[in-house]
C-alpha cells in the first residue's frame, strides 16, 4: 500500500467512510512532505487514538514524545488540514454579536494573516473595563495554586497578588473556568472561533480555559522555568491557537508576553530535526539564532488580546515590579497528545448545547464519561502505555 493510500485509508476511518480519496489540494500538498510514509504511520496513530478515545491519557509515553518529534511545521499544518477533511470548519453565523461584539471580516482576515506570518497577533485594548471587570470578579472566587509549591490561594486578590512565594499562581482545576457561562462566550465567539478554524484548517476543538498570575518572587533560573519565563515552545497537540488576555496593565516592568517572530515556521531549520519542545532557552541562544530583533515582548493596557501559535518560542518575561494577571483560552484540531483531563459536557449552557447539536467537534473535548476515566486511570496509575499500544496496531494495520 502506498503512503497516500494508507492516509486515505485513514482518512477514510476517521471521517466514518464519508471521506475516503484525498481532496486535489490536499494530494498536492502530501508532495511536500519529506517523508510521507512516516506521516503516514504517525497519521495512524492519530486516527486510531481519536476513534478509541485514548487522546485522553496521561504522561508521555514513547508513542507521543516521538509524534512530538515528528508533527513539525509542514507535518503538523498537513495533518491538521486531514483532519479538517474530516471534520470541516464549522458554520459561523456572522450575523450573531457575540462576546467580542459584532463579526469583522477585515479583523478576521488580517488575524489569520499575521498569525501565519508572525506566529501571534495583538488586538489592542480589544475587551472594554467593564468586561474585565467581570472576569476579573469570576477570578476572584476560583480557586489558585502557587505554582511548584503547591500552597493553596483562595481566589484571586489584586491587593495581596504579589505577596506571593513562587512566581506564578495558576487556576487549580481545569473545570473552573469552563464552567463559567462567561467564559464559554468567549470560548464559542464567532469570530474566534472563525480565525481560530481558518488557522486550523479544521473545526475547533475547545481544550481549555486558564488563569494565572506571575510576580517577581525569584530571579533563579529553575524557578524561572518552572513559571514558563524562560524561552520554550508548546507541544501539547498537533495544531493549536492560544488566545492570551491581559487584564492587568502591562510594561516592561511586569512581565510581558514575549515572542519570538516566525520562529513557528523556521525553527526547525534553524535548529535541525532536534526537537527542543519544552526546553527552555536562554535569550542569549534566541538572540544567536534567530536575531535580536525578532524579540518582541508584547506591552499593553488590560483587556490586550493575543493570538498565539505558540509552537513558536515564547515566554513570559520576569515580572520586576507588581504583578500580571492573564487569562489563557486554548482551540486545537485534535485531542491527540492531550495533556489534560477532558471536561465535563455538564457544565454546558443551554447557548453551547445548542451550538454542540450543529457543530459537535467543537465540544470533543467535553466528554463526562472520558473525564471520569481519565481520574480513576491516574489514580489506578494505569495509562502511560494506552499509545503504544495504539502505535503497534497501527504498524500491524498498514503490514499486511
Ligand atoms: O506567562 C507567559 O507570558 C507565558 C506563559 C507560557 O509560555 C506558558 O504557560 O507556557
Amino acid at each position: 500500500m502506498s503512503a497516500l493510500q494508507k492516509i486515505e485509508t485513514s482518512l477514510s476511518r476517521l471521517s466514518g467512510g464519508a471521506v475516503s480519496s484525498l481532496p486535489d489540494a490536499l494530494r498536492a500538498r502530501a508532495e511536500t512532505i519529506p517523508d510521507l510514509d512516516a506521516f503516514a504511520r504517525h497519521f495512524a496513530i492519530v486516527v486510531d487514538a481519536e476513534l478509541s478515545g485514548a487522546y485522553h491519557k496521561f504522561g508521555h509515553g514513547k508513542d507521543v514524545r516521538d509524534s512530538k518529534a515528528f508533527f513539525h511545521v509542514r507535518e503538523a499544518d498537513f495533518a491538521s488540514a486531514l483532519i479538517g477533511a474530516a471534520f470541516p470548519k464549522a458554520p459561523i453565523d456572522v450575523s450573531a454579536t457575540g462576546f467580542l461584539g459584532a463579526y469583522q471580516a477585515d479583523r478576521v482576515e488580517e488575524a489569520v494573516s499575521v498569525l501565519d506570518q508572525e506566529g501571534y497577533y495583538v488586538w489592542p485594548d480589544l475587551l472594554g473595563d467593564e468586561t474585565v471587570d467581570q472576569l476579573i470578579a469570576l477570578l476572584g472566587d476560583v480557586e489558585f495554586v502557587e505554582r511548584g509549591v503547591g500552597v493553596k490561594v483562595d481566589g484571586y486578590d489584586p491587593a495581596t497578588a504579589a505577596d506571593r512565594g513562587a512566581n506564578r499562581v495558576d487556576v487549580a482545576s481545569n473545570l473552573s473556568l469552563v464552567q463559567q457561562p462567561l467564559i464559554q462566550q468567549f470560548l464559542l465567539d464567532p469570530m474566534l472561533l472563525d480565525i481560530v478554524q481558518r488557522r486550523l484548517e479544521a473545526c475547533p476543538v475547545v481544550t481549555s480555559a486558564h488563569s494565572w498570575w506571575t510576580v517577581g518572587a525569584s530571579l533563579d533560573e529553575k524557578e524561572l522555568s518552572r513559571a514558563a519565563l524562560l524561552f520554550h515552545q508548546d507541544k501539547d497537540w498537533i495544531k493549536w491557537l492560544k488566545a492570551f488576555v491581559y487584564l492587568t496593565d502591562v510594561d516592561e516592568q511586569s512581565g510581558p508576553h514575549v515572542y519570538v517572530k516566525g520562529s513557528h515556521r523556521d525553527y526547525q531549520d534553524r535548529f535541525g530535526e532536534e526537537p527542543k519542545f519544552s526546553s527552555r532557552l536562554s535569550d542569549e541562544e534566541m538572540e544567536k539564532v534567530f536575531g535580536a530583533d525578532r524579540i518582541c515582548a508584547v506591552t499593553g493596557k488590560r483587556g490586550t488580546l493575543i493570538l498565539g501559535d505558540t509552537s513558536a518560542f515564547h515566554r513570559g518575561a520576569p515580572v520586576l515590579q507588581g504583578h500580571r494577571l492573564m487569562m489563557q483560552l486554548e482551540w486545537s484540531c485534535s485531542l491527540f497528545m492531550s495533556p489534560s483531563p477532558a471536561l465535563d459536557e455538564r457544565v454546558l449552557t443551554s447557548e453551547a448545547q445548542a451550538l454542540q447539536a450543529s457543530a459537535p467537534r467543537i465540544f470533543a473535548n467535553f466528554d463526562h464519561a472520558a473525564r471520569e476515566k481519565f481520574v480513576a486511570d491516574r489514580s489506578a496509575g494505569k495509562g502511560k502505555g494506552a499509545l503504544s499500544k495504539l502505535g503497534r496496531a497501527a504498524s500491524k494495520l498498514f503490514s499486511r
